[in-house]
This record gives C-alpha cells, structure tokens and sequence, in this order.
C-alpha cells in the first residue's frame, strides 16, 4: 500500500506539471483527490490493515493526500496568474496607434451655390424668404397672371395632387405670399430660393426636381434701371468684375417689360466658343418688371407702387461656375461626385 501511495503521488505529480488548463488541473484533483479518487479509494481500504500498518500507511496516505494538495494549488496559482497576463495582453491598448480618420460631410454643391448668392443679395438688403413646396393653384398659377385655361400654364408639366393642389412649379408663390404679408406696403426686398418640381423626363439638362432662386423687389418708384443696376452689381459679385452684361427682350405672363440677361463667356471672352454656343453670351436669368396685374393680387395698388422680379436656375449656375455637364450629377448622391466640393 505504500508503494502504491508513492506510485499515485508521482503519477499525479507528473499528471498535475502536465495541465495547461484549470480545467485539465480539476480533473487532476478529481481523479486523485475526489470522492472517488485513487488516493481516496486506497485511503478506504485501510480498513484491511492491521492495527501496525494502519498509523504508518496512515500518515504517508495524508503526506501523498497533502503533498498532492499542495502541487495542485500552486500549479492552480499559475495557471491563473497566466489566464490574467493573457487576457490583460489581450486587451491592452496601444496608445500609440494613430487614431482613425473621421470622415467628415460637407456642403451640397447646390446648398454652396444658393448660399453664395443669397449673401450676395443679403449685401444688397435682401431679406430671404421661403415658403411652402406643396401649393394651391391660386399661389403657384392665379395670383402670377396665370388663370385656369392660360396657354402657358402648361398643365401637363406640373405635378398635381388635387385639382387645387400641386407641386410648385417655381418659388414665384413666396413672393405673392410675402407681398400679402406687407398689406399693400412697401418695400419689398426679397430673394427666395428653394426646391421647384417639373413633370419633365430626366435627362443631361433636365431634373423633374431642381433648385431656383427668386427674387422680388416692390417700391414707389421703383424702375427698370433698378433692375439693370442689381444685376450689374450681382454679376460683378458672383462671376467677377470683368464679365459684361446685356439684356434681352422675353417674355413672361407676371412681368412686362420681361427681360433675360446674358453675361459674357468667360471661356472665349466674346470670341465664341462650344460653351456658348458661338454667340459669346451665356444666358443666366429671366426678369421683368412686375405685371400690374400681379402687384394688385399682392394686394398692391399699382398706380402707386412698381417693382421688379428675377428667377434662376441654381443648378445651372453650379453647372457653370464648376463646369458639370449633366444635372443628374446633383442628385443621384454619388459620393465621388459630392465629396469634390467638401471643402466649399
Ligand atoms: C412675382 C412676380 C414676378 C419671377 C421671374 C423669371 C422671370 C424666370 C426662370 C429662370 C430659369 C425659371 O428656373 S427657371 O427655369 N424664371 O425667367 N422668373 S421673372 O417673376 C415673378 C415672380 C413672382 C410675384
């Protein structure tokens, strides 16, 4: 029996130096020191023993059970002390990683554009105005000289929610609005930018969703010279001091006299070029002198008070100061298209 309490410790001490997991070290202590363990199991046959054997067997039975014991315990110390240095490797910060590059949004060309311009006229004492996207046809059609049957409404390009009810086809409705709002009483100075939407197909020059800038300006006195002499400071300010500027004969149902103003191409100077289109100009706004009509739905008697109005395209101007060639670019929020301008 002792022979085989020193055969158990060894075994157990080469089992116990062997574990490399507390999991591995527990079945160790199980399998020798647990209830049914092989230095209990022969601990119960001391029973067989005579009353000599049994101290002698005895104590080299609790030094094997001890000694056991202990190896197992110090192996567990280990075992966890290396559990604790591997999870702390693990997980240890490298303070000095560079940190990671945080991607940072930027302006929308067209919300660069619009912002562009309104401080421009902001500088001229312009106030800015906004309104309602969905519209009732009295604002969008009516009250701009457009009642129901006139040829130039165009139903088939205005998208309709009701019969009284559509998408505005221009920001044209925020000047009537704002011309109520002053109960017949001038001045009036505002520019009103905003999203206009158009039944067109999509195409290179085409969006059925685009951005205009409107702008109205109502007074006693208040003439085409008026006109001539914001643009010329407008254009002085957003496309530079060399560029000249002309105006054309149009026309439109809420002004008259309607005028377009080109401003010289910037490319040929004059000589003509592909830009535009061999004439030297390049058209950028439609304007007039606001039509009688139109002031007195504004609540503005037109005896007494005149004005003038102007619309662009933003779109068009973004196309022209960055040289793009298909308006889809604007919106189909393509993240090598936008983050061109991330820095405007
Ligand atoms: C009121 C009175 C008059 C606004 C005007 C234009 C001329 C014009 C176009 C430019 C390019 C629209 O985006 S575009 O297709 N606009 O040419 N707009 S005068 O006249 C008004 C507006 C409101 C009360």
């Amino acid at each position: 029996m002792l022979d085989r309490l020193q055969e158990l410790h060894d075994e157990a001490m080469v089992r116990v130096a062997e574990a490399s997991t507390l999991q591995e070290l527990n079945d160790v202590r199980v399998a020798y020191l647990g209830k049914k363990g092989a230095i209990t199991e022969v601990m119960k046959g001391m029973g067989k023993l005579t009353p000599e054997e049994r101290p002698i067997v005895g104590e080299k039975a609790n030094v094997v059970r001890q000694s056991v014991g202990r190896l197992i315990e110090e192996k567990e110390q280990t075992l966890q002390e290396a559990a604790i240095r591997e999870q702390l490797n693990k997980e240890s910060i490298d303070v000095t990683l560079p940190g990671r590059d945080v991607q940072a949004g930027g302006r929308h060309p067209l919300t660069s554009v619009v912002e562009t311009i309104e401080d421009v006229f902001i500088g001229m004492g312009f106030q800015v105005a906004e309104g309602p996207e969905v519209e009732t046809d009295y604002y969008n059609f009516e009250s701009l000289n457009l009642p129901k049957h006139h040829p130039a409404r165009d139903m088939q390009d205005t998208f309709f929610i009701t019969p009284e009810l559509l998408l505005r086809t221009q920001t044209s409705p925020v000047q009537t609005r704002t011309m109520e709002k002053h109960e017949g009483k001038g001045p009036v100075k505002i520019i009103c930018p905003g999203k206009v939407y158009r039944r067109d197909e999509d195409d290179a020059t085409h969006s059925h969703q685009f951005m205009q800038i409107e702008g109205l300006v109502v007074g006693e006195g208040i003439r085409m010279s008026d006109l001539k002499g914001i643009f010329e400071k407008f254009v002085a300010n957003y496309f530079g001091p060399e560029r000249k500027i002309r105006l054309r004969p149009s026309f439109f149902p809420f002004t008259e006299p309607s005028a377009e103003l080109d401003i010289s191409c910037a490319i040929c100077h004059g000589e003509g070029c592909r830009t535009c289109k061999q004439t030297g100009w390049i058209e950028v706004l439609g304007s007039g002198m606001v039509h009688p009509n139109v002031l007195r739905m504004g609540g503005f008697d037109p005896e007494k008070y005149s004005g003038f109005a102007f619309g662009m395209g933003v779109e068009r101007f973004a196309m022209l100061k960055y040289g793009i060639d298909d308006i889809r670019h604007f919106y189909t929020n393509d993240t090598r298209f936008l983050s061109q301008f991330t820095q405007e």
